[in-house]
């Protein structure tokens, strides 16, 4: 067993590092205040290569491996996790969608584009009454021939508005239930095509999210990927990866606040000393600490695993359950090693706690990552 990475891999990671303090610290208050995206930024990191970090470099991706992008997630993350955020839907589930399940000739037509940032990828799966339950798809995909007719409502789309590329999940045949269920791969400006209001959202608030509806949205037949109801199948394997992904956003928040907590606690001083020095704030930052080590090796576990072609769907479900509840509860006490500057916005760690709450529910809630590992466990 080998902990250590490999040059690269490490060289990633800076390369991560130092973006997010030249590049997106500066205005980060700024555009969580406005929610404003961080659409100069998001044109640097394409040029940087950090758009299609694992494709394979024949589609002009970066061939990197998972465990180089979950590093890199975590480092955007600690520092803006809007922006990580953007960068996670848009690796883990458009480009990995479309390179290990869409044909060579979707391949060719959308990945080049996608792999080099030149557009955005989106993904389209939950509705305003199918969130949890997945199954429940009320977007219709009408079989009319040589191409499909798409109506319906899409909720939360992360990049709705900035994605260029949408994988759309739709119900073909309702008496199949999940089997008939098909996916896209859509122009975000086809014809037919609107967007409801910029969702004005309690943390990422410079990562676009939007309502997405379809009217009479005619995609071509040649535009599903792989068979006629692989759409449910596609989009849980796709999620069980995209989860690694959201597990190292949780944990690159959590390790942001708690660098701001550690620094606080040595240099602000009461009773005498500094904070660190009082047993209350040293085992808070200990427990934390704890926490982070743990959650670390639980998504680098998931992204080996993804890297050595091995099952990762239990260790993904539970990175992303451990993870992101940590990151609630560890930036959740950095506000407190704060006190009354935790809460204002100039310290970063209230955005930090914001930012965390949403990792507990998006791409599967912490209870949904309960079900996926209690239903493996029980049935191994
Ligand atoms: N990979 C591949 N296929 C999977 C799968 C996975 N990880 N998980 C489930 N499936 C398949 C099952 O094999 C089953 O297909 P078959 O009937 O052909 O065998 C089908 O999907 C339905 O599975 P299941 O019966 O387990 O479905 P449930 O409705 O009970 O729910 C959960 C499954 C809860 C795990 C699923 O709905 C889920 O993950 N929900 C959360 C969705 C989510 O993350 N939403 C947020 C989106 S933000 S992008």
């Amino acid at each position: 067993m080998n902990f250590e990475f490999t040059e690269e891999q490490l060289m990633i990671k800076q390369a991560a590092r130092d973006f997010a303090v030249r590049e997106l610290l500066p205005d980060v208050l700024e555009r969580d205040a406005s929610s404003r995206f961080p659409a100069r930024q998001m044109k640097m990191l394409a040029e940087l290569g950090f758009f299609g970090m694992c494709v394979d470099p024949k589609y002009d991706g970066g061939g990197m491996d998972n465990i180089s992008y979950v590093l890199a997630l975590e480092e955007f993350a600690k520092i803006d996790a809007s922006a990580a955020v953007v960068l996670a839907v848009h690796n883990s589930l458009a480009c990995y969608g479309i390179e290990h399940y869409a044909n060579e000739e979707q391949k060719q037509r959308f990945l080049p584009a996608l792999a080099r940032g030149e557009k955005i990828g989106a993904f389209l799966l939950s509705e305003p009454e199918a969130g949890s339950d997945a199954t429940s798809q009320k977007t219709t995909a009408e079989d009319k021939g040589d191409y499909y007719l798409i109506n319906g409502t899409k909720n939360w789309i992360t990049s709705a508005d900035n994605a260029g590329t949408y994988i759309v999940i739709a119900q073909t045949d309702r008496e199949k239930k999940h089997k008939g269920i098909n996916a896209f791969i859509l122009d975000r400006h086809s014809p037919g095509i609107s967007l409801g209001p910029h969702e004005d959202k309690m943390g990422m608030r410079s990562s676009d999210t939007h309502s997405v509806m379809f009217t009479d949205v005619k995609v071509p037949k040649e535009n599903r990927i792989g068979e006629d109801g692989f759409g449910f199948s596609f989009a849980m394997k796709l999620l069980d990866g995209g989860r690694i992904g959201i597990a190292a956003q949780a944990i690159g928040i959590a390790g942001g606040a708690f660098d701001l907590a550690l620094k606080y606690s040595k240099e602000r001083k009461a009773f005498g000393t500094e904070i660190c020095n009082h047993q209350a704030i040293a085992f808070k930052l200990a427990e934390m600490a704890v926490k982070l080590e743990n959650g670390r090796n639980l998504v680098l576990k998931s992204a080996w695993l993804k890297d050595n072609g091995l099952p990762y769907g239990l260790q993904s479900a539970m990175a992303k359950q451990y993870c992101a509840d940590s990151a609630m509860e560890i930036t959740t006490e950095a506000v407190q090693i704060h006190g009354g500057y935790g809460y204002v916005k100039e310290y970063h760690v209230e955005r930090l706690m914001r930012e965390a709450k949403v990792t507990q529910i998006y791409e599967g809630t912490s209870e949904i990552q309960k079900i996926v590992i209690s239903r493996t466990i029980l049935k191994d």
